[in-house]
């Protein structure tokens, strides 16, 4: 069924609509008051140069239940219209927590975690990305742009293409897209599919994303996918989908001048000094998630430690886990096992006011992380998978010594752009292990090469050419 936009004059091709999970606000409850406020970084900031002088709203839920009381929304941040979608506490559980979290998460992820597929909570999916299609039905301008993203809205692009066959779609994964014959399991994946197939250009973080993605259509849909596009039924004959691999960037500058901040180097000193005595300081800052690997790094740290591969006298570690979907079972579990091991380190080889590993299970502010990206000599991220990893490229965009070095899972989309890096199996603890001493033994004009060449690998590939390409790619400016 075609719905009209509330206001079908007002023809406005140049209007941008994003539609995420989450809108870019959070509420605050300090000593100003309850209130909103823009959220700092995340997807706002990325899509900012892009949406400069060009109208854009923003559909999203606020990240509260909508039963609580509180100010109403904004209408506009910045100049960023921002429209809420309500959910209820039942629908977070199902949808977000549920089918989101809970069965595309680890599925997506080569399901490190064994994925949880419900019925009830594939209906509150469908239920809520009806909801979210309806909103970006209701607002966007005739002709005009719009742009969904990620894993809790595949079965948006199909919803709003049958509401409003006039709009251009756009629709980016932020996660791997997994191989077909895992895909496969998903007792949805054709609706998911035939979603995902709504949009114009559905975009990936690699090309092996949209190859899994290709060859998913070919064996669950019987599609044949030529090159970057496939051609779907429709009324009219055919519709042709592009598909194509978008690595997301980050907002290099800003963290380089972050970096450059007198007050942040200070506390970067100052990080340094409150751990002790050390020459060389490994660091890893990840949500706490099964997917991150964690458990792996502290493992490939603590052997090297106790077999004399690495000096106690010589290295430490800080390790900050950010608390993430603490609702979602699995996270609990995965929680306990990172404590539990972090204190069995310590317990074996830290000494009184020395442990062997620094471990935060909190939130930093984007200040004390740059501090951190700047205090430390070797970054680690170890992911059994990850659809990009922005951390990596925010450490070398904090590099302005041009000094340090990032150990970096071959699982990784960022992998596949920072060659330069430290390349791992995060699976392969003996080769990790052995790689770790290889970097603390590395010569600092070797260290010095490879990050000249990863910073410019993360300046050129930044944010704003990522927005920029897709939109391109999507409105027909480019070939
Ligand atoms: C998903 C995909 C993909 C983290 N802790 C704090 C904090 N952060 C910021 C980091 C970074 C972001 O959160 C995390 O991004 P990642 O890319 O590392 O990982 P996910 O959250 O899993 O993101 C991933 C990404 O989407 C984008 O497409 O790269 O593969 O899984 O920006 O700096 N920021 C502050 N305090 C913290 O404690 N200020």
């Amino acid at each position: 069924m075609t719905t009209a936009p509330s206001d079908p004059e007002a023809a406005r091709p140049n209007q941008l609509v994003v539609v995420a999970n989450r809108l870019p606000i959070e509420y605050a409850d300090d000593s100003t008051g309850a209130t909103w406020r823009r959220a700092p970084g995340g997807l706002v900031s990325a899509l900012e140069p892009a949406l400069a002088g060009r109208p854009a709203t923003w559909i999203g839920w606020s990240g509260r239940a909508s039963a609580e009381s509180e100010p109403p929304l904004p209408e506009e941040i910045d100049g960023l219209g921002i429209v809420g979608v309500p959910l209820t506490d039942g629908q977070i559980e199902q949808f977000y927590e549920g089918f989101s979290n809970g069965a595309l998460w680890p599925l997506y992820h080569d399901a490190v975690v064994t994925p949880s597929y419900h019925r009830p909570e594939y209906m509150a999916y469908r239920e809520v990305n009806a909801l979210f299609a309806a909103k970006a039905a209701e607002l966007a301008p005739v002709g005009s742009t719009v742009w969904v993203h990620d894993y809790q809205l595949q079965l948006v692009p199909k919803m709003l293409r049958d509401a409003r066959p006039d709009l251009r779609i756009g629709f980016f994964l932020h996660i791997p897209f997994p191989p077909v014959e895992l895909f496969a399991q998903l007792p949805w994946r054709r609706q998911i599919l035939e979603g995902l197939l709504g949009a114009d250009l559905v975009g990936f973080q690699t090309h092996d994303g949209a190859l899994n993605f290709l060859a998913a259509t070919r064996r669950l849909m019987a599609l044949d996918p030529g090159g970057d596009r496939v051609n779907v039924p429709d009324e009219d004959g055919y519709r042709s989908v592009r598909v194509g691999a978008f690595p997301i960037g980050i907002d290099a500058t800003s963290f380089d001048a972050m970096a450059r901040n007198t007050a942040i180097q200070a506390r970067a000193e100052e990080i340094r000094a409150e751990m002790g005595g050390f020459r060389l300081l490994f660091l890893g800052v990840d949500r706490l998630d099964y997917t991150k690997g964690i458990d792996v790094r502290l493992r490939a740290f603590s052997e090297g430690l106790a077999e004399g591969l690495l000096d106690p006298s010589d290295v430490t570690m800080l390790q900050v886990a950010v608390p993430s979907r603490e609702n979602v079972d699995d996270y609990q579990h995965i929680r306990d096992d990172i404590e539990l091991l972090v204190g069995r380190i310590n317990g074996d080889l830290g000494r009184v006011g020395d442990p062997a590993i620094h471990y935060l299970h909190q939130s930093v502010t984007r200040e004390e992380l740059v501090a951190m990206y700047l205090a430390a000599d070797v970054l680690l991220v170890t992911p059994l998978r990850d659809g990009m990893n922005l951390v990596a490229k925010e450490y070398v965009a904090s590099r302005v010594q041009e000094s340090g070095a990032v150990v970096l899972s071959e699982f990784t989309g960022a992998a596949q752009q920072l060659t330069d890096a430290f390349i791992v199996n995060p699976y392969d603890i003996e080769g990790l292990k052995r790689t770790l001493a290889a970097v603390a033994a590395s010569p600092p004009e070797e260290l010095s090469r490879r990050m000249v060449a990863l910073r410019t690998n993360v300046f050129e590939d930044d944010v704003d050419r990522w927005v920029r390409t897709f939109l391109a790619t999507l409105e027909g400016h480019v070939p």
